[in-house]
């Protein structure tokens, strides 16, 4: 057996075991109260989901199984001692809570490149039926369901498997599907943007880096840029659309491939992963109307406009986080060590010195920051990477690391069918003495 899966399997009955403890023994303990408007605002802040791989505080962001980003770069395996760490190494992390070392990396890296040279024909044919007007996201969605043919998940299921075993079928399906991501999004790019002239996979190289070579781009310098966007994508807590609602779909026993398609389509939205091709919408009509190096009273201006015309300002804002996004500042410390003087960051820095008091003075914004969006399309578009749809497939492969560590987690805890119950608007006024 694989040495990962292995250890899964040791570290996963544990806990499955002290889960069915914890629920028997405290199972009637009440652990939160919830008020209308939690319920009407989206569920903001409602406990009511059991994610693992990582955790989300509304001041400090995001820890992947409680390491901070900073502290990711610092223990996470890299290829080079002042590289970016290794996106396999964040999915160990997540997947078993350890650090792993160089050797399981490589491990992973290995059996990532082995799973993608097998991807069936009809996923590339699927693409190829739709036009290449079709999004980018579109193209990725399709060629995700269409390889569910493959699904192990399903297979063993049909065969009638203990539900014990779930999870086995559920780590194969999950590691084909995160080995062949990088392959579909970099075909659908150079197909959509590249005339078709496709670039094999090389073997010989991590994950992103592979990445960033299929869609031919061979500097190391893209190369780490990619690995460091692979891993500030990959995960933001349990309830975000995109890992909600693989959960949810997950939770009827659809197989991985299902499972993730639906969270893609969350991620597809323009207030999830679609901002940050939003973001550069917004970007090239603030440079068509008043140039590329405006005033900051010029983007004060200009963002104030946008929020006159009932729009919101893309990569501002968070359902959570109620600081600027560690994501965001990243990815500038990345921007300001190896590309200072590119217009696009300079600009995105003066928007940052400007936009939030603009979100502030509505007094209605409960986070006026900037968000992981507010930068990746300004640094990718900076090393040449201009085709903005691309953006949120790339953003959904990385997403695939996190979400899909946790769907095999929901299976190791056997997480029963999600369903929540919904009230009517006449229940609610009833409920709180509502005088109509
Ligand atoms: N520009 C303008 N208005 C904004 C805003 C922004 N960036 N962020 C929030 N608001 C508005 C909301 O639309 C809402 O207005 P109404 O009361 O008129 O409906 C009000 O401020 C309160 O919203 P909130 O509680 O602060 O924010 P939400 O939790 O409802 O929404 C988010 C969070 C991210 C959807 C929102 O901030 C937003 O639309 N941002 C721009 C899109 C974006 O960058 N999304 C990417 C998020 C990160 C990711 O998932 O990739």
């Amino acid at each position: 057996m694989d040495p990962v899966k292995q250890k899964l399997k040791e570290v996963g009955s544990k806990r499955a075991e002290q889960l069915k403890r914890l629920v028997a023994e405290h199972g009637n303990d009440v652990i939160q109260e919830v008020t209308l408007e939690q319920v009407i605002s989206g569920m903001k802040g409602i406990v009511a989901l059991l994610t693992d791989t990582s955790s989300l505080d509304p001041e400090e962001g995001i820890r992947f199984r409680d390491y901070s980003i900073p502290e990711l770069r610092q223990h996470l395996p890299k290829l080079k001692d002042d590289g970016e760490p290794l996106p396999e190494g964040l999915f160990y992390l997540m997947l078993l809570g350890e650090i792993p070392d160089r050797a399981t990396v490589d491990f992973i890296s290995k059996d990532w490149a082995r799973r993608a040279a097998d991807i069936p024909g009809h996923a590339f044919d699927v693409i190829n039926a739709l036009p290449k007007s079709a999004h980018p996201m579109i193209q990725f969605n399709t060629a995700i369901l269409a390889m569910s043919t493959q699904s192990h998940f399903r297979k063993a299921y049909m065969e009638g498997m203990d539900k014990k075993d779930y999870w086995d079928p559920m780590y194969e399906g999950v590691n084909d599907l995160i080995s062949r991501l990088p392959v579909i999004a970099a075909y659908i790019y150079r197909r959509v943007f590249h005339n078709e002239k496709y670039i094999d996979m090389d073997p010989s190289l991590d994950w992103a880096g592979n990445l960033a070579h299929m869609m031919g781009y061979d500097s190391e310098e893209i190369k780490r840029l990619m690995r460091l966007y692979m891993v500030l994508h990959a995960d933001h807590e349990g309830g975000n659309v995109s890992a909600h609602t693989t959960h949810l779909v997950g939770t009827a026993l659809s197989n991985p491939y299902y499972s993730f398609a639906a969270g893609m389509n969350g991620l597809a939205g323009p207030l999830h992963g679609m901002a940050n091709q939003e973001v550069m919408v917004w970007l090239e009509q603030l440079i068509a109307e008043i140039g590329d190096n405006p005033t900051k009273e010029q983007i004060r201006e200009y963002a104030e406009n946008t929020l006159k015309q009932g729009r919101v300002i893309p990569g501002y804002g968070h359902a959570v986080l109620r600081k600027t996004d560690p994501r965001f500042t990243e990815q500038l410390n990345f921007a300001n060590k190896y590309i200072p003087e590119a217009p696009l960051i300079k600009l995105v820095r003066n928007i940052y010195e400007v936009v939030p008091d603009v979100l502030r003075s509505t007094g209605k914004v409960k986070n006026p920051w900037p968000n992981v969006d507010a930068i990746s399309g300004s640094l990718l578009t900076s090393y040449g990477i201009t085709e903005h749809p691309i953006y949120t497939v790339l953003f959904g492969v990385s997403r695939s690391l996190g979400v899909l560590s946790s769907l095999i987690w929901d299976r190791i805890y056997g997480q029963p069918l999600e369903r929540p119950s919904s009230k009517s608007l006449e229940w609610y006024m009833k409920k709180v003495g509502f005088k109509q």
